[in-house]
């Protein structure tokens, strides 16, 4: 039957989500919405049939019209949502970052062990965007070789109030942190920080741009040009360098413009339109796993390994040099 939603979490990414299983995602549907601001959750459930506002995660995960959650609260509450989860065995989509730090994230990872299965996907959804799935796939075809060297380069328009130089780090390049390992299906081993001079449109005391270097356990080299407040608005693009050729995406070619006197295209200004498809294919691939009874996507493996990723990136910003990553091995459960 229609796999009844409860989301948790109607902020920004909370309330696109609501939109998109009501308007785009087939075999779901909303029947509950969290959050802590009673009214603004209210207010969303008149707008849908058969929905039921809450305030408490736990009180809308018992409700027996729930049968998955997505969690879309701020990441510092994940962990007790996560944790509460587990005692109703519900599957969930879970909005990075898994939890803020490795520590927390170990801890949902040790409660999804004791469970025995797999019950939670990561929201890290530059894995279904359609260019970064042909890039996976040559890659993987092994018809450039091996790859060498990766350069990204991501860019947002204007940070929002309350961005931190951490932030660059773990809101920002965990997405890279991410792709990193799925594309070459490595482990990050060294985090390097460069920090030019900041830009004048970096808010006070915000560290921005950085210059992120990742090296990998299969000998590879990552940059990431981080820079959240470039004014023009918003990009994401990557290039894979390897033995026999390169691969890039993020290019924005798909519309070009000849008009007065000039050529061009336009730029997306935010991450809901830039991977609006690949938030959609992530959404709808969750509901049809779930409803075939599967776990598939990123899993709280790939989302602690990025947080250890993170807490070395965050040292590397302040200490300066080279930081290694600390990880625990990887437990059976999460095994290819
Ligand atoms: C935001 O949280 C995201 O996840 C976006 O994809 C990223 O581009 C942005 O920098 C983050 O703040």
């Amino acid at each position: 039957g229609t796999l009844g939603v409860a989301v948790i979490g109607t902020g920004r990414m909370g309330a696109d989500h609501v939109r998109r299983i009501q308007e785009v995602t087939s075999g779901a549907r909303v029947s509950a919405v969290v959050d802590i601001d009673a009214e603004r959750a209210k207010r969303l459930a008149e707008g849908i049939d058969g929905c039921t506002a809450y305030t408490d995660p736990g009180a809308a995960m018992a409700a027996d019209d729930v049968d998955a959650v997505l969690i879309a609260s701020p990441g510092p509450a994940h962990e007790a949502a996560l944790l509460t989860v587990f005692g109703h065995d519900l599957p969930v989509l879970c909005e990075k970052p898994l939890t803020p730090d490795a520590a927390s994230a170990l801890r949902v990872m040790e409660a999804e062990q004791k469970l025995g299965h797999r019950r939670i996907q990561v929201g890290f959804m530059r894995r279904y965007d359609a260019e970064y799935m042909k890039l996976k796939a040559l890659l993987d075809s092994g018809r450039l070789g091996r790859p060498l060297m990766l350069h990204n380069r991501h860019r947002n328009a204007a940070s929002p109030p309350g961005f931190t130089t951490e932030m660059l780090i773990n809101d920002s390049v965990v997405h890279e942190m991410d792709v990193t390992r799925w594309l070459l299906d490595q482990e990050i081993t060294e985090v390097t920080v460069l920090r030019p001079t900041p830009s004048g449109n970096a808010p006070e005391g915000v560290q921005d741009p950085q210059l992120v270097l990742f090296e990998t356990d299969g000998g590879a080299i990552v940059d990431v040009e981080i820079n959240v407040n470039c004014g023009f608005g918003y990009q994401v693009k990557a290039e894979a360098v390897c033995e026999r050729g390169t691969a890039r995406i993020g290019e924005e070619q798909s519309l070009v413009t000849d008009l007065a006197g000039r050529w061009g295209g336009t730029i997306a200004q935010d991450f809901v339109e830039r991977f609006a498809d690949a938030y959609d294919r992530e959404v709808q691939a969750w509901v049809d796993a779930t409803r075939r009874g599967e776990v598939t996507g990123p899993s709280v493996w790939d989302g602690y390994a990025v947080a250890a990723v993170c807490e070395a990136g965050v040292r590397a910003q302040s200490e300066g040099g080279r930081v290694e990553v600390e990880m625990v091995e990887r437990p059976a459960l999460y095994r290819r």
